[in-house]
């Protein structure tokens, strides 16, 4: 059989679309595709829900694959090695209550995990902004990151959600633009996004958890983005406070509204 370009161009074009137009409807959109969101996916997927992820760059795994400074080993605690091993995850003790992972190893299985589950992962698209109606989010504005990165004036696409993940990381996308643009006062001690502090591992571990919760009705904070918010510490290469504040906020969402 010769293979023919046209069918190969039209079997791509006719999968994504229907696959971008099932998903422009979902219970779960989560921005961002690093640990905290990765995990989310997966328990919220494997519940039955249906999940999208959106992601600005071309590859998932955030900040994950890096490890410390390029050395790509993570460190985990006793906490966080229970999601390693849930994974299948090899994880090695270092000294008492310190456990590594190969960072690429932990990107690709848990991601493979949360597809096989059925969450659906848009790279390349960033969100912009959200939608809202009367005081609530009810979805986010999307674009395709290369056309953020010309700068060029495209207008952007737009997908509902029953509930949104802000797990963007340093940057606290999400949130920064609905305290921005959308009147909405998160539920911070500013109303706003406090931004994050220097470094502090054990305090900032402990805080990313407590800090994983609903921010504003329907909209969530994860990960790095939830410590961001509340003006708590960053925490270096140790990736436990991720791993279980995709799962704390997974959590939070089968439970409903508090
Ligand atoms: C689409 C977006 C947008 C947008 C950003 O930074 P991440 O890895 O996020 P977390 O919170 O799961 O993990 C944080 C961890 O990697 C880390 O940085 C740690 C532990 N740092 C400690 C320290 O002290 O430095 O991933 C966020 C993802 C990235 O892939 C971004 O590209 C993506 O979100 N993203 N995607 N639309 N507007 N903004």
């Amino acid at each position: 059989m010769s293979l023919d370009e046209i069918v190969i161009t039209r079997a791509i074009a006719s999968r994504f679309f229907e696959k971008f137009s099932e998903y422009a409807v979902v219970d779960t959109a989560i921005v961002g595709a690093g640990p905290s969101g990765l995990v989310a996916a997966y328990f919220l997927a494997k519940a039955g829900k249906k999940v999208a992820i959106f992601e600005r760059k071309l590859s998932v795994g955030g900040g994950m694959w890096g490890g410390g400074m390029m050395f790509n080993e993570i460190v985990v605690q006793e906490e966080g090695k229970e999601i390693l091993d849930l994974f299948g995850i090899t994880a090695r003790e270092y000294e008492p209550g310190y456990y590594t992972a190969d960072s690429v190893e932990s990107v690709c299985t848990i991601c493979s995990e949360a597809m096989k589950a059925g969450a659906k992962i848009f790279n390349c698209m960033s969100v912009e902004d959200v939608i809202i109606r009367e005081g609530a989010v009810t979805g986010l504005v999307i674009t395709w990151s290369p056309v953020e990165m010309a700068g060029l004036h495209v207008d952007p696409l737009s997908v509902r959600a029953h509930t949104i993940i802000d797990t963007t990381g340093h940057d606290t996308e999400v949130l920064r633009v609905i305290a921005r643009k959308a009147d909405i006062a998160l539920d911070t001690a500013t109303g706003g996004v406090m931004g994050e502090r220097s470094m502090w591992a054990d305090k900032a571990e402990q805080l990313t958890l407590k800090n994983t919760r609903e921010i504003c009705p329907g909209v969530y904070a994860a990960g790095m983005a939830a410590n961001a918010a509340f003006g708590g510490p960053r925490m270096g290469p140790i990736f436990g406070g991720m791993l279980l504040s995709g799962k704390k906020v997974a959590e939070l969402i089968l439970a409903g509204p508090e």
